[in-house]
């Protein structure tokens, strides 16, 4: 039960209630939000949103507004206490997600990479099947068009997956032709509308990646252990019967230290190159000694040392996204992920590390596999890329 005014009470987790109004549908609903604590003063709730008719049924019915526009509609909360506050939200059919290589949504793919697509659409959600359609993939630059398969991932979900690899500039069966620069879009047919969703996503030459020994995306390594480097580039794949291998230029921003390190494509005909090198702390630089040297500013504020990557496509025939480059800050993170820079942490319970430079180097007695690292990803598919490190040093 909702809380009359001047009943709330610190200590309880309270109650209050909002109406929603379909603006199109023309239904309206009241939906009870619960406080999420005894004492947040946020509250939340939810109302499942229906096709059917109008009505004080528990359920928001929505519908577009219907030909010759089929404009989506609108969902209005309006919650009354002293004054009123409202709140609008657009209905969508459907939402359309691309995701790369590591299920993680991402705007944009390197020519030759598979494409990952996942539609979420309750509309076309039968709860005692595992519903499939088809979606459409173009490429408008180079003409190119695909159908993917969209497989529901349960019975009941709505979520519905697909995958469909890409190449670069040719014309392959069964693969979308793409061109780096160029763009690949994905176009859902609405069951409430005949107007196509669609979603795009940039194609670039290559794409490169800090990553941890597992292969996973990285973004923190510890000092004194090892920083590991993936890249895509279907390119730098010259030969599709044996393996390839590429040189990345890999430098700390705070040492200055710049090393060469030579990524290995990880099969004959695969496009992609892994390689890793060792990170030594607290040592004056020494460019292209197989060690990538780099420290810290001990401040105040400490600051910890960024690690930056870059590639190029050799014969220069890829556009500026061609080059990527990444950046890894380097700190210390204890078992629980938190930060712990210049003070004793433990690590695992079973280690500790001081990051002073009278004792620097003892941080390299904490293994990885102990830690969690935090991500904080500046890498391509995040907003933060960074400029290639070159360009950016005297
Ligand atoms: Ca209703
Ligand atoms: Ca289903
Ligand atoms: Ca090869
Ligand atoms: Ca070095």
């Amino acid at each position: 039960m909702p809380m009359e005014p001047g009943a709330w009470s610190a200590g309880v987790a309270e109650s209050v209630t909002v109406e929603l109004r379909s603006l199109q549908a023309g239904d309206v609903e009241p939906v009870t939000l619960t406080e999420t604590g005894p004492n947040t003063a946020v509250f939340e709730g939810s109302i499942e949103l229906s096709n059917g008719p109008a009505g004080s049924d528990g359920q928001l019915a929505t519908r577009n507004s219907g030909p010759p526009e089929y404009r989506a509609e609108t969902v209005r909360a309006i919650y009354s206490y002293f004054s009123s506050v409202t709140a609008t939200a657009t209905v969508s059919g459907a939402r359309i997600v691309f995701l790369d290589a590591f299920g993680r949504e991402t705007p944009s793919y390197a020519a030759g990479e598979t494409l990952r697509v996942r539609v979420i659409d309750h509309n076309v959600n039968n709860p005692q099947e595992r519903d499939t359609f088809e979606i459409e993939l173009i490429a408008p630059e180079t003409g190119d068009a695909e159908l993917v398969v969209m497989n529901e991932t349960g019975f009941d979900t709505g979520v519905f997956e697909g995958s469909k690899a890409t190449a670069l500039g040719t014309v392959t069966p069964n693969a979308l032709s793409v061109i780096p620069g160029g763009t690949v879009e994905a176009w859902h047919n609405q069951y409430n509308s005949p107007n196509r969703l669609m979603k795009s996503a940039a194609i670039r030459g290559n794409a490169l990646l800090f990553v941890d020994a597992a292969g996973q995306p990285a973004t923190v390594y510890l000092e004194s252990s090892r920083a590991y480097l993936r890249l895509f580039s279907a390119r730098a794949n010259n030969n599709p019967t044996a393996p390839d291998s590429v040189q990345v230029l890999v430098g700390s921003e705070l040492t200055g230290d710049t090393e060469m390190v030579t990524l290995l494509e990880t099969g004959a005909n695969t496009s992609v190159f892994t390689g890793s090198i060792a990170l030594r702390f607290g040592y004056s630089p020494q460019p292209d000694n197989g060690y990538l040297e780099n420290g810290k500013n001990q401040g105040p504020p400490l600051e910890a040392d960024t690690l930056h990557a870059s590639y190029s496509d050799p014969d220069g025939t890829s556009p500026a996204q061609a080059s990527q480059n990444g950046s890894v800050r380097l700190q210390a993170v204890d078992s629980i992920a938190n930060r712990v820079c210049g003070r004793r942490a433990r690590i695992g319970r079973s280690a500790a590390i001081r990051s002073s430079p009278s004792r620097a180097a003892s941080s390299a007695t904490i293994q990885p596999s102990t830690v969690r690292p935090r991500m904080e990803s500046s890498l391509p598919g995040s907003a933060k890329t960074r400029e290639p490190f070159l360009s950016s040093r005297p």
